[in-house]
């Protein structure tokens, strides 16, 4: 028998997960799984053994690539950060939010999302999960009119936005502030060494990056020679705080004992956890027991890392005796780039490793390399190992992860841009309701990925339509990243974007420049307009 009940958000929560068991018993309905989703910073679609990588060693992602579905055409629906967790979280492209910033944000920067909107979490959590982020947040705290007291209550942030509770970075590990942020609070903050960060203007005594390169453990170009803590120049400029600062090459090992002291909990129901890497994202500072181990330099070493970091949180869920009740996700927010501002030898030492794979381009861009990010599902008993080339979205996360979770109706609105893909998770068989994706880039660069088409209209001053221009009018940086050209593209035969078929098939180009256009221009979703 089906429970069903009414609850905050609106929403309808069934007792039983819709999707179809390999092998369950009609009799009584599968109960829904703990759900852990280990999001990568960067990770490239070439940059794991089970994806091709050879220079770096990734058993335990291979591993769980071996035990479940790998998927070879997940997309991230941004090439950077913010807008692809903020679709994660809501269900909505980044673009859609028009009132606050979601390009890359900095630590200062507030909330991307209204509070008490419907988010993943929300939805979760109200059908009865204990909801925990652990790891890069990178969507903003604050509600914008003041500025954030980092001294004080640190909010809005995750727990208005649907986590019970969150052990989080607010930006980047190549911004400030360097501290941990726990619920409310700075992580281990001595009240008597107030933390204060800007940037705008530089404050206290510390040394910066441009001045004292003696101090580095490696330089940096301008953008990133502002405060240097722990030997390492940031973005921005910080004082205080000294007790709370973070130890680079401890940040994974911290982050798999956050995870691990949640698994070991008992809540009353299943636990949702999302998990945000630093990995492999600059600045590269692997713990000394990963350096050496890749072939391809500190970034490499720092996947080595990554992936013991994937071990750790499976091991953390076979010792609580859950692994068997948890669907695990393992997937990145946007593609790889091997020179993200730090000159740690990535570049020089890369050899042959290609971390995106055959695909063109990487972070930043709207080319496959930007965009489509590894994706691997496991749920023993429930899943079966394979492939899956089915198209998937990380916008699908929150129709999806709602239904496996219980969830069998969202509320008006909720996760518009997404798929109910759930079917699509569990079995390689199941074809995916989702027939196109948008992609964002950084300078307003858009693409519209439909079937096996893919079209980028050009974005350069003076091009015929508005598709790639006033997406976020915040977002006004990287005018290099300017597309020249329409460019158009048959994925299927021509995976690596490399002939440009535009003006062979201007009958596409036609209809799927119309079809972006009505995407970007109807109203759907939650985001107040
Ligand atoms: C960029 C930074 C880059 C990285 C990125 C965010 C410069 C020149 N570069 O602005 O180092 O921090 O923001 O990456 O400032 S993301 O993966 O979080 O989107
Ligand atoms: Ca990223």
């Amino acid at each position: 028998m089906l429970f069903v009940k009414r609850f905050c958000l609106g929403a309808i929560v069934v007792g039983c997960c819709a999707a179809p068991a390999l092998a369950a018993d009609a009799s009584t309905p599968p109960r829904p799984p703990h759900i852990v989703v280990i999001l990568a910073d960067d990770l490239g679609y070439g940059d794991t053994g089970c994806y091709g990588a050879t220079a770096i060693p990734t058993p335990n992602i291979d591993r769980l690539a071996n035990e479940g579905l790998r998927f070879t055409r997940c997309y991230a629906p941004a090439s950077t950060c913010t807008p692809t967790r903020y679709a994660l979280m809501t269900g909505e492209y980044g673009w859609r939010q028009r009132r606050r910033k979601t390009s890359i944000l900095d630590g200062d920067a507030p909330l991307a999302i209204e509070p008490g909107r419907p988010t993943l979490p929300a939805v979760l959590q109200s059908a009865g999960y204990h909801t925990a982020l652990v790891g890069k947040w990178h969507l903003g705290v604050g509600d914008g009119e003041r500025p954030v007291d980092f001294n004080g209550r640190v909010g809005p942030g995750p727990l208005e936005v649907g986590f019970d509770e969150a052990f989080y970075i607010p930006a980047t590990v190549d911004r400030v502030p360097c501290v941990f942020i726990e619920d409310h609070a700075v992580h281990r903050l001595d009240p008597a060494d107030p933390v204060q960060i800007s940037y705008q203007r530089r404050i206290g005594q510390l040394p910066v990056g441009r001045e004292r390169p003696d101090l580095l453990k490696y330089p940096a170009d301008n953008q990133h020679s502002d405060v240097i803590i722990n030997g390492i120049s940031r973005i921005g400029y910080m004082a205080g705080g000294r007790q709370a600062w973070w130890v680079d090459e401890e940040i994974a090992d911290t982050l798999a004992q956050r995870c691990d002291r949640i698994i070991q909990k008992q809540y009353d129901g299943p636990l949702f956890l999302l998990v945000g890497t630093h990995d492999p994202h600059v600045p590269h500072a692997p713990h000394p027991r990963f350096v050496g181990k890749s072939q391809c330099g500190v970034r490499g070493d720092s996947i080595v890392q990554l992936d013991w970091l994937v071990g750790a949180v499976l091991d953390s869920l076979q010792r609580a005796g859950i692994a068997e009740q948890t669907l695990v996700l393992v997937t990145s927010d946007n593609g790889p780039t091997v020179f993200d501002g730090y000159d740690d030898g990535s570049v020089a030492e890369l050899g042959d490793h290609r971390p995106a794979g055959p695909l063109r381009g990487g972070k930043y861009l709207v080319d496959e390399g930007g965009c489509r990010v590894p994706l691997i599902a496991r749920w023993p008993g429930r899943i079966e190992s394979g492939e899956s080339d089915e198209m998937i979205s990380l916008v699908d996360l929150l129709p999806s992860l709602a239904t496996l979770g219980g969830v069998a109706a969202l509320p008006a609105g909720v996760g518009a841009d997404g798929v109910d893909a759930s079917a699509t998770l569990l079995s390689a068989q199941s074809p995916s309701p989702r027939d196109h994706v948008v992609l964002q880039g950084v300078a307003n660069g858009f693409a519209l990925v439909d079937g096996p088409w893919k079209f980028i209209p050009s974005n350069a001053a003076g091009a015929a339509d508005d598709i790639g221009r006033g997406a976020n009018p915040l977002d006004t940086r990287f005018a290099e990243a300017r597309i020249a050209e329409d460019r158009l593209y048959r994925l299927d035969e021509d995976p690596s974007e490399s002939r440009n078929l535009i003006a062979e098939h201007p009958e596409q180009a036609v209809r799927l420049r119309a079809r972006l256009q009505a995407i970007r221009r109807a109203g759907q979703g939650t985001a107040p307009q």
